[in-house]
């Protein structure tokens, strides 16, 4: 005789199954970032869903800038357990974990692209220690990666700290950026990204520092004179996943997340080749008056000096961790730069 299984049995037969073997039931995920989808943190993001969609049943639903807010409520959506991942940049998370302001020492970072990704690949600070800083926050740090050398556009040519004096420049919000731009001879102001546009064309602020994709994608420079590079830093982005959510994942799915950071990590430095000089011209193109001043070695000089100090506030403000955080960064750099 044929055996058949009443339907309440035959569920919890699929339950037994599911629970014994770990196979995932298939979940949207939300993806929040603070970019548009064109820009790259969009292309990382769009990486990642393609990666996950192709090897999963799961589906990644993603939020570009402005569909939920500024970059602080992403963040709080995502420890909240609203979103499952965020790409929050070091730039507004220092608020939050003061070592990630170590970003924002100037001149820590080579300008060289090999060496500088080779250090966001290999460095144990971001992949082991800045990991431990992230979890205390219910966040899993999952990469970061950089988005490009980041340039100052102001109103008038800089040359020298002397020419920053009297300018309102805005920064994202961490203190330690306050300093930097104190330090390089500004008048620096916080503010979120939603006011930067307006700001500058209501002169509210004068100058601002982004890299030249953004400068370009958010058409700043239409409210800009003078781009400015001083090789003073490289824009970096983190990617974080909600840490409850990321540690209930069965382990096939976290190794599902992870292979999809690493592809989507290489994908997007290969993506931003070139990326600084085509978005120039894109400039240049738009705007023919628009002035791009690369500073020579010794006009870096006095912005170099001023780091000094920028370094002494960092150390200041995050003591025996930032310091520790700041050596094992120190070290990781000489391995790739050496
Ligand atoms: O300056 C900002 O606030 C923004 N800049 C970039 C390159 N990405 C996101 C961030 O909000």
């Amino acid at each position: 005789m044929k055996k058949t299984f009443a339907p309440k049995y035959l569920a919890s037969v699929i339950a037994g199954v599911v629970m014994t073997t770990g196979v995932a039931q298939a979940d949207t995920w939300r993806y929040a970032f603070e970019e548009a989808i064109t820009d790259v943190q969009g292309v990382f993001a769009t990486k990642f869903k393609e990666e996950i969609e192709k090897n999963s049943d799961h589906e990644i639903e993603l939020f570009p800038y402005g569909t939920l807010g500024e970059s602080a409520d992403i963040m709080e959506q995502t420890q909240a357990g609203i979103l499952q991942f965020v790409d929050q940049s070091p730039g507004f998370t220092g608020a939050l974990i003061p070592e990630a302001q170590v970003f924002f020492v100037p001149y820590l970072l080579p300008t060289e692209p090999e060496a500088l990704n080779e250090f966001f690949r290999t460095s144990k600070a971001i992949n082991e220690d800045f990991k431990e800083l992230y979890a205390q926050h219910g966040l899993e740090l999952l990469t970061m990666f950089p988005e490009g050398e980041v340039a100052m556009t102001t109103q008038e040519p800089v040359k020298s700290p002397a020419d920053l004096e009297g300018v309102k420049f805005r920064v994202m919000t961490n203190p330690l950026l306050v300093e930097t731009y104190q330090a390089f001879g500004a008048t620096p102001t916080p503010l979120p990204w939603g006011e930067v546009y307006g700001g500058l064309q209501t002169n509210i602020i004068q100058g601002q520092e982004n890299p030249a994709f953004f400068i370009e994608s958010t058409k700043m420079y239409e409210v800009t004179d003078v781009i400015t590079y001083a090789g003073h830093s490289n824009f970096t982005t983190a990617v974080m996943a909600n840490k409850d959510f990321y540690d209930g994942l069965p382990a096939g799915d976290q190794e599902l997340v992870q292979n999809s950071i690493d592809t989507a990590f290489e994908y997007i430095l290969d993506y931003q080749r070139g990326l600084d000089e085509e978005s120039i011209s894109k400039v240049k193109e738009a705007k023919p008056e628009i002035v791009v001043n690369v500073l020579t070695e010794a006009e870096r000089e006095p912005f170099k000096a001023a780091a000094k100090e920028v370094e002494k506030k960092f150390i200041e403000m995050t003591g025996d961790s930032g310091k520790a955080i700041l050596d094992q960064l120190k070290k990781d750099l000489a391995a790739v730069t050496e």
